[in-house]
């Protein structure tokens, strides 16, 4: 770091592939720079900055440095006068332990398991919530609710946020099979089904137990009555573990995920992808029987976290979308047209907001007719958005698509979701400067932002190091669980914390690398998963 703190030079802390455009953000008043080799302190390239950017959401100014055209492989850094950048690298494959890391995460939140030193080295725990789970409102009814990730920093396990997590991963290994070969290594790894399946499998297999036998509906959510405190390991965490009720979008997001399973899981467990769409059909007969149901509300008892979600049409029309792609039977291609004359948003991939999932299962099944107008304006709709969010990334200074107002809870899912539909906008197009654009929203997470931060624990120089994650707090090793993807910069200053430490400051400012701040530095498994997708189309 300098002497000054954050640093005027920020730039993606792991570094750029060899063949990619190269930019650092400068917000120094001089204008030249350099590009240093870090072991012969070679000047190998000098460069001139370019015009003034102001950064309304950063509170900045911001000036590119282009040095692409550096292309030997090595380690870098980059100076300015007395100011200097951490080192980076350039080479083939900068991302690959990134994306490793951004995987492994997903074995750390794993519940109901012993992450053993072997795998797990420093961040080893004890088995947890092995407990049997009641049934909210029928104290008799006790059922097997263990397995899965846990969410977030907290210890709850939430059936719609791992759904759309699960999908991110699914999605990445159906898009960019060849970046997930290398094993990770995990318990199960076999050396023939890709670790990122296998990992999946963790969480639907704990999906499974949250669908109501008689019914198919999804129960909402698995949580104790309140959250425990902020350094209680997760096996120390032994409150009663309740099911709360079914809900639509539960049930609607399990269907999506797991017709999606089922077709993906096909070439490596036949039986396994069947039973991934037999459930999916019973979650499917539930929605047919509840057409309309009130949004999800937390029972009066519980405080955890409550996910709720009025808009339940979204989730209908992933589960459409994706049963129709599993299946081929007409009666979903039907429901799905039916559902796409609703008004809702289709191109947004967050917990609550699923349609974009239904959307891209629709363009990307082989079976839909490529000329028909259903096909023609989804695909429309969705390069529209594409192009918005690539002519307001034009705009920032930081080159990113998130305006003022985007700075909400978690905006760092916003990031890479964005980054995602950039992708898809890529494949569907063949046009490379949607995933330039979703390549610029990587270099924003890894340190390329006014706070010059790596929101990923243990990547990059300056990486989150407090993150509100009730392990890291707990365990007594200094270091945090690595690969988790912290919430990011949320303005609406939603903990006391935050609060009493940052009024005034610019949007994309409002972040705390303080573990009291759950609003900003929050981890999460949906979080995680879109940054292991666009990780992953830049690791083939
Ligand atoms: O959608 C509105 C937007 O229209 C508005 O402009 C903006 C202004 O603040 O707010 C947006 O809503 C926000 C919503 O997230 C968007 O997804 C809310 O303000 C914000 O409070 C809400 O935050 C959620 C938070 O729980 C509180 O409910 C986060 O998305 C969600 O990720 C987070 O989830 C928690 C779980 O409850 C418990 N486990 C940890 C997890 C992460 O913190
Ligand atoms: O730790 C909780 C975190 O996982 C949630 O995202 C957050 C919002 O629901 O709440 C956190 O718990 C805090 C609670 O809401 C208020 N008191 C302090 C708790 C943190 O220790
Ligand atoms: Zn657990």
């Amino acid at each position: 770091m300098s002497e000054c703190g954050t640093r005027m030079i920020t730039l993606n802390q792991i570094g750029y592939p060899v063949d990619g455009q190269k930019i650092a953000l400068f917000t120094s008043s001089e204008s030249e720079f350099k590009v240093i080799e870090v072991i012969s302190g070679a000047v190998v390239f000098e460069g001139r900055l370019g015009n003034s950017v102001e950064d309304g959401a950063s509170g900045v100014t911001v000036r590119k440095g282009d040095f692409s055209e550096v292309q030997q492989p090595g380690q870098y850094r980059i100076e300015q006068g007395k100011h200097r950048s951490g080192a980076f690298i350039i080479t083939d494959r900068p991302y690959h332990d990134l994306q490793q890391g951004l995987l492994k995460a997903f074995y750390y939140y794993r519940c109901g398991v012993e992450l053993t030193e072997e795998y797990a080295g420093p961040w080893s725990h004890k088995a947890c919530h092995t407990a049997e789970g009641i049934v909210y409102g029928k104290p008799e009814l006790k059922l097997d609710s263990s397995g899965g990730w846990h969410d977030a920093g907290d210890y709850g396990k939430y059936s719609g946020p791992g759904a759309k997590a699960v999908a991110d991963l699914l999605l990445a290994y159906e898009m960019y099979p060849s970046a997930l070969l290398s094993p990770i290594p995990l318990p199960e790894s076999d050396g023939h089904t890709p670790d990122v399946l296998l990992e999946c499998k963790v969480e639907l297999d704990w999906l499974f137990k949250m669908q109501e036998a008689e019914t198919g509906g999804v129960y909402h959510k698995l949580t104790t009555l309140n959250f425990p405190g902020l350094d209680v390991m997760p096996e120390d965490d032994t409150a009663a573990l309740y099911f709360s009720p079914v809900s639509a979008a539960a049930t609607g997001d399990f269907a999506g995920v797991m017709a999606l399973a089922s077709r993906i899981y096909k070439p490596f467990n036949h039986s396994y992808a069947q039973k991934c769409l037999d459930a999916a059909v019973a979650a499917w007969g539930w929605l047919e029987t509840h057409p309309i149901v009130p949004g999800f509300n937390n029972p009066s008892e519980i405080t955890t976290g409550e996910y709720g979600d009025e808009q339940d049409l979204d989730e209908r029309f992933w589960a459409a979308a994706e049963m129709y792609r599993a299946t081929g039977e007409e009666v979903y291609h039907k429901a799905f047209e039916q559902l796409a004359e609703e008004s809702f948003p289709k191109y947004m991939l967050g917990w609550g907001d699923m349609g974009g999932y239904g959307s891209i299962a629709y363009l990307l099944n082989d079976k839909v007719d490529k000329e028909s107008a259903l096909y023609l304006s989804l695909q429309e709709g969705l390069l529209t958005e594409a192009q918005r969010l690539l002519d307001q990334s034009r705009q920032e200074g930081y080159l990113i698509s998130l305006k003022e107002e985007d700075y909400i809870w978690g905006s760092n899912m916003l990031v890479m979701n964005n980054a995602m539909l950039l992708l898809f906008a890529e494949h569907l197009s063949g046009d490379s400067s949607f995933a330039a654009c979703a390549l610029d929203h990587l270099h924003y997470l890894m340190g390329r932002n006014v706070l010059d931060i790596s929101y990923v624990t243990g990547f990059g120089d300056k990486s989150v190091m407090h993150p509100h994650h009730r392990p890291s707090v707990g365990d007594n090793v200094d270091a945090p669980v690595p690969g988790l993807v912290s919430g990011g910069p949320d303005r609406g200053l939603h903990d006391d914390y935050v609060v009493e430490h940052l009024q005034g400051k610019p949007a994309a400012q409002c972040f705390a690398d303080h573990e009291l701040s759950y609003s900003t530095n929050e981890v999460t498994i949906y979080w995680n998963s879109p940054a292991l997708f666009v990780t992953a189309r830049f690791n083939q």
